[in-house]
């Protein structure tokens, strides 16, 4: 399998949606309103990790571009729950990409505890051989629900997928705190917004 090859217009799709994301926060940045997105992230998947996708999803090696969504993915991270929905809505209206899928495991947590939402999204990506449409995955979620995904992942990694009891059930906990955690911000996200207008972060 020549990897880089295959892999090439993913690293271009990544990049592109990285730029067009970063330059949303920017326009919202200019209009002097509140922006609905913290931060912006992206990577394509390591190889090790998308065989071991195939592997145990018995996805067959010529069907990995169809079959796995996230080799390409971008994650757009907000301050409050009600900005992922404004994301969302945004993306929907996007003409240079079209929406194939959306999860919301914000409303249906999973049973880890995870919470987010994703996006599977079909982009058309230019190379040199021509148009190439290519899947790639968005995830949405808020700074709360990123730090316990973060920490979560590592368990996952360290313990290759078998979190132990106790440490699982903090997890739980962990989840539900991240949960009461955006709940309180977004009683006083106004009070939060005024404050942010009045002092202009200027980092
Ligand atoms: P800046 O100067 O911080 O605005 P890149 O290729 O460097 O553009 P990449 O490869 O996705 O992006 O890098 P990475 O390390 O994944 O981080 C991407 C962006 O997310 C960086 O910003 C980080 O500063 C930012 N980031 C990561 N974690 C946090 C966080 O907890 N809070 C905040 N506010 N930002 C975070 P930029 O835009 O690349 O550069
Ligand atoms: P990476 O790069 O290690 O993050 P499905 O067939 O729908 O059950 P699928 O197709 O894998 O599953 O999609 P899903 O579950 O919607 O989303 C996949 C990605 O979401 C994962 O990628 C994670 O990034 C994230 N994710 C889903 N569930 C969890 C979870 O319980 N904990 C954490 N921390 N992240 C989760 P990968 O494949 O793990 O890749």
């Amino acid at each position: 399998m020549n990897w880089e090859a295959l892999l090439a217009p993913y690293k271009q799709v990544v990049e592109e949606l990285k730029v067009k994301l970063k330059g949303t926060r920017s326009q919202f940045e200019y209009d002097s309103s509140h922006s609905p997105i913290e931060f912006v992230t992206g990577r394509v998947k390591p190889v090790p990790s998308i065989l071991e996708k195939a592997k145990s999803r018995e996805i067959p090696l010529e069907n990995i571009e169809t079959e796995i969504y996230d080799i390409a993915g971008v994650r757009v991270v907000c301050q409050f729950v009600d900005d992922i929905y404004t994301i969302v809505k945004m993306l929907r209206r996007r003409n240079d990409f079209k929406v194939i899928e959306e999860k919301d495991y914000i409303t249906n947590k999973k049973p880890s505890g995870y919470r987010s939402y994703h996006m599977i999204i079909e982009y058309p990506v230019e190379m040199v051989q021509g148009r190439k449409f290519v899947l790639a995955e968005i995830q949405i979620r808020t700074l709360a629900m990123n730090f316990w995904a973060t920490n979560e992942h590592s368990l996952n990694y360290k313990y290759s997928g078998s979190i132990p009891t106790e440490i699982k059930e903090r997890l739980q906990r962990a989840s539900e705190a991240a949960f009461k955690l955006d709940e309180e911000m977004s009683m006083i996200k106004h009070e939060i917004q005024e404050a942010q207008r009045m002092f202009r972060r200027k980092f």
